[in-house]
């Protein structure tokens, strides 16, 4: 029945897709109306986002829903962090800047000036990422588009506005902003006054499961979905969703949401903001019901995405599960890097940074493909590893087998080589997590499920989830830990 359909609009760093997902008591199906290209555009002044492209996208995929057959609401989620500013009179003021521009290399030491990073973090609770929205709002100080902005609105929020009109600040994706603060849930008025931001910049928050509109005549009319047709506000930053559609049925879990990032980490019911914790670089983003992320953004498949569209552009195989089964073939522990080294944040030639890297550090320098794709997730298993062991010390807990879900959950081999590496069973699987946390929280909206362990008690019944043992006593992997993670101040 309609009532029991839900479209999510879910946008990803290099995709954006429309999944319409039915949802019953004892099933959760999801087709996947729409898939489109997400492409970032680089101007002289920058690298961005083509965030019309992306609302045509939403749009094309909302009039698939409906000649499917319809949909009782409309959740939308994004990647985090990356926002547009509105004029006072409601106007985009120029394209959304990408969080992997480098602009902001030097604007985080100008807010450090005014409020120090320890107090920063007690505050917010955020690990230190460079382009971190704060951050980002200090680098366009000074700028006329700065100067004019009433309204700054995260990328979900701003497609929202576009389809409805609303304006308000999802709060799962402003926690992500290091203007909010961690523990009471809010933006943080403290902050706002002490690095000069007007709050009138940020719109009233609202929290998954909140109606924010219905769609403009002019967007009903586009879709073909009904005029009363509501958007849902959802978990909106996509690892919230994700999280969410962890199908875990017991405690002492974690979690690994493995896409563009890997976001390796716990579920808590209060922030950790300790120095140990600021120091070891751990995140606390909220979730759904007040729950904490605790977590490290580690690279994630950026770095093989990256490798595989170098080659592309070098007419050099790409294809990855040719890769794939060469990297299973290579010589293991042969070489390895730190993912979350900086220099492998900005997009270019990925190979020669790996190479480059192993080079400076007395490695062998991967020679092949295979080699290289091989050294990406023996070092991704291994910073898996180093998070999840201080996610667990740090908040004091134990950890007794790993859900990874989201699109790397599809690679066989990095399953495997995690779960070797930890040491732990790994749960692989959803793949479209994101998607599936979106849907939910709109079918619980609608009292179609329960709290969250009923969700994910349906997640768990319904996907399809593939097992993975650790191989081996751990030896090698010990060796190669402390070969990635030599005493501290040598990294
Ligand atoms: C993953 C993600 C992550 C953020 C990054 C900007 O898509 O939302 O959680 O840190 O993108």
């Amino acid at each position: 029945a309609l009532a029991s359909t839900f479209a999510a609009v879910d946008l990803g760093a290099t995709s954006g897709r429309v999944i319409v997902g039915r949802v019953g008591r004892e099933n959760l199906d999801l087709t996947e109306a729409h898939r489109f290209p997400n492409t970032p555009v680089r101007l002289p002044d920058g690298l961005r986002w083509d965030v019309l492209a992306l609302f045509q996208g939403a749009l094309d995929g909302l009039r698939e829903a409906a000649r499917s057959g319809g949909v009782a609401s409309v959740g939308v989620d994004t990647w985090a962090v990356d926002h547009g500013l509105l004029d006072a009179d409601g106007a985009l003021l120029g394209h959304p800047f990408h969080y992997r521009d480098s602009r902001t290399d030097a604007a985080a030491a100008r807010v450090h000036s005014l409020v120090g990073p320890e107090e920063l973090y007690r505050i917010t609770g955020l690990q230190h990422l460079p382009f971190t929205t704060v951050f980002q709002l200090a680098a366009a100080e000074g700028t006329v588009q700065r100067k004019a902005a009433r309204t700054l609105l995260l990328i979900p929020d701003l497609l929202i506005h576009w389809l409805t009109g609303s304006v308000g600040a999802e709060e799962t994706n402003a926690s992500t902003t290091g203007l909010f603060d961690a523990r009471t849930g809010t933006w943080s008025q403290d902050l706002l006054r002490r690095l000069s931001l007007d709050p009138g910049l940020l719109p009233q928050l609202r929290a998954p499961g909140d109606p924010a509109g219905t769609l403009l005549p002019h967007v009903a009319a586009y879709t073909g979905l009904g005029p009363r047709t509501p958007v849902t506000t959802v978990a909106s930053h996509d690892t919230a969703s994700a999280v969410v559609a962890v199908p875990a049925t017991e405690p002492d879990f974690a979690y690994i949401s493995c896409g563009t990032w890997s976001l390796a980490g716990l579920e808590l019911d209060a922030p950790v903001l300790t120095e140990e914790s600021r120091a070891a670089n751990f995140t606390n983003e909220r979730g759904i019901d007040g729950t904490i992320r605790y977590l490290r953004n580690i690279m994630g498949m950026w770095l093989l995405e990256e490798c595989r569209r170098t080659w592309d552009r070098e007419n050099l195989p790409a294809h990855l599960s040719a890769l794939l089964a060469d990297a299973a073939r290579a010589e293991p522990f042969a070489s390895l890097v730190d993912p979350d080294a900086p220099v492998f944040l900005a997009p270019g030639d990925m190979p020669a940074r790996i190479r480059d890297y192993c080079a400076r550090t007395g490695q062998r320098v991967p020679g092949s493909q295979g080699a290289i794709v091989r050294c990406v997730l023996e070092s991704l298993a291994l910073a898996h590893r180093r998070a999840l062991r201080q996610a667990a010390e740090l908040a004091g807990r134990d950890i007794n087998r790993i859900h990874l879900v989201g699109g790397g959950s599809r690679n066989d081999l990095l399953c495997q080589l995690t779960a070797d590496a930890t040491g732990l069973p790994v749960v692989a699987g959803p793949t479209e997590a994101t998607a599936l946390g979106n849907i939910l929280v709109q079918a619980r909206a609608t009292g179609l499920v329960g709290d969250l362990a009923d969700m994910r008690r349906l997640i768990a019944s319904t996907q399809h989830l593939r097992h993975y043992t650790p191989r081996g006593d751990g030896t090698a992997w010990h060796a190669a830990a402390a070969r990635l993670d030599p005493a501290p101040g040598h990294r």
